[in-house]
């Protein structure tokens, strides 16, 4: 249970103190009504009309005197509630279905054997998790189920959440992170084939950086058409920040060369550099990503910081095969998977780590401007399962408080 609970704890918020206070009175008053074994009794010698209210006074007042400001804990503790509201919005239909399909994986097969794995199998293929992942996932599964002693499907869903986390984190170093540095000009090249959501992914995370303070630059690499350029230089304009671009047709390696030299000029911090995706075949993309990253890295030691390769998670096992091409040609130091809200296939995320080895860092979870969110397995598991998670929360509290009930009764019983 405590995995669960602590998601639950994590993304959908803890009890607020009066919702806390509120449980504890409801326990006491039914306690009370029940019986006055020895234990309780002591409890319930604290007044009546006002149990446990002095303690709750006290740090109101604290509250007070701090002029509204909140700790770094309770921000911390918002800011996760708010990932994990976005993460449950953006996973919407992914949630539907895999939470459809393991409810009712667990009402047909209701003990845990062989039937049940491959059936599980079958489901987690079927939502795009992939072959590999789903073998690796799936024998964890019985060698856990038998080390536990688990025999009933049911008791097998917080297992089956926990190691999906296990096996994305598992050959983890904090890859996720991005590698950006206070201090120095940082350069971020965004790869992918066409409509994979590039450009849209630009511009939400020029905003989300010049959000965090960071003074940010675009550079318009794909000169292959226009309406690429000044689809850039919109988002530009929207977010607040420069665009560096030239004409239609011009080389992609002299717009990095000059949006290189205007970042330096201009003291930016992150420079984020938009490129084609409709080369006509791998050895012209491989020829113009090198050379654009032989100008960027002459200018800038150790440039491009990142490479990200955007791909869109509603093209499923295409996705797959887009990053091992992209792979090939070039050095793809993160993933962005955009459009995960318009997929009921979120499986995805998990073949991509597990099979590619390139670590996601955002997935888009919408097209609105703050839809764009750091990837964490965490959040993911809690986006995709969330009613569940929430539902054995509660139920498991419910049997807990019947059980403290019950064992309440048995001492007056027996009087
Ligand atoms: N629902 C949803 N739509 C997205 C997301 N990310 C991008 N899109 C949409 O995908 C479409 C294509 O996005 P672009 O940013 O133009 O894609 P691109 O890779 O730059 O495409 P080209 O420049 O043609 O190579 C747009 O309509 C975006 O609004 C996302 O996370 N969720
Ligand atoms: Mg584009």
């Amino acid at each position: 249970m405590s995995f669960f609970k602590r998601l639950k704890d994590k993304f959908a918020g803890k009890p607020t103190e009066e919702e806390k206070e509120l449980q504890d009175l409801e326990q006491t008053e039914s306690s009370e009504e029940d019986s006055k074994p020895a234990e309780k009794e002591e409890k319930s010698t604290l007044p009546e009309a006002k149990p446990k209210e002095e303690p709750k006074e006290e740090p109101k007042d604290d509250f007070d005197f701090d002029d509204g400001l909140i700790s770094i804990e309770e921000f911390e503790e918002i800011e996760s509630q708010k990932l994990g509201a976005k993460f449950r919005q953006g996973l919407e239909k992914s949630r539907e279905n895999f939470q459809e399909q393991l409810n009712n994986l667990i009402a047909r097969y209701r003990t845990v054997d062989e039937d049940f794995f491959e059936a599980l199998e079958e489901m987690l293929i079927t939502a795009d998790v992939g072959f590999n992942t789903v073998m690796e996932l799936v024998d964890e599964l019985r060698t856990e189920a038998q080390r536990r002693n688990i025999k009933e499907t049911e008791d097998l869903k917080e297992v089956i959440v926990e190691k999906i986390v296990e096996i994305y984190q598992q050959e983890d170093d904090n890859s996720e992170v991005m590698n950006l540095e206070d201090g120095r000009l940082n350069v971020i090249l965004m790869v992918g084939v066409n409509g994979v959501g590039k450009t849209t992914t630009i511009g939400k995370l020029a905003h989300r950086y010049k959000a965090e303070g960071k003074k940010v630059m675009l550079a318009a690499g794909d000169t292959f058409r226009a309406g690429a350029i000044n689809q850039l230089k919109v988002w530009g304009e929207r977010v607040g920040v420069d665009v560096i671009s030239q004409s239609e047709g011009s080389d992609p390696a002299a717009v990095m060369y000059d949006a290189i030299n205007a970042a330096k000029h201009q003291g930016v911090d992150i420079l984020i550099c938009d490129t084609a995706g409709r080369l006509q075949n791998k050895a012209n993309l491989m020829n113009e990503l090198e050379k654009m990253k032989r100008v960027i890295g002459r200018a800038v030691p150790d440039a491009p910081h990142e490479v990200l390769l955007c791909l869109d998670a509603t093209t499923g096992q295409n996705a797959l095969s887009q990053a091992r091409n992209f792979k090939d040609v070039t050095n793809v130091t993160g993933i962005v998977l955009t459009k995960l809200d318009g997929t009921a296939k979120g499986g995805i995320v998990l073949a991509i780590r597990n099979e590619l080895h390139i670590p996601v860092k955002y997935v888009g979870l919408g097209e609105r401007l703050d839809d764009l969110q750091p990837f964490d397995p965490e959040s993911y598991v809690y986006g995709l399962f969330a009613d569940m998670i929430e539902q054995t929360v509660e139920e498991h509290q419910e049997e807990t408080a019947e059980t403290t009930e019950n064992d309440g009764d048995t001492p007056d019983e027996q009087k």
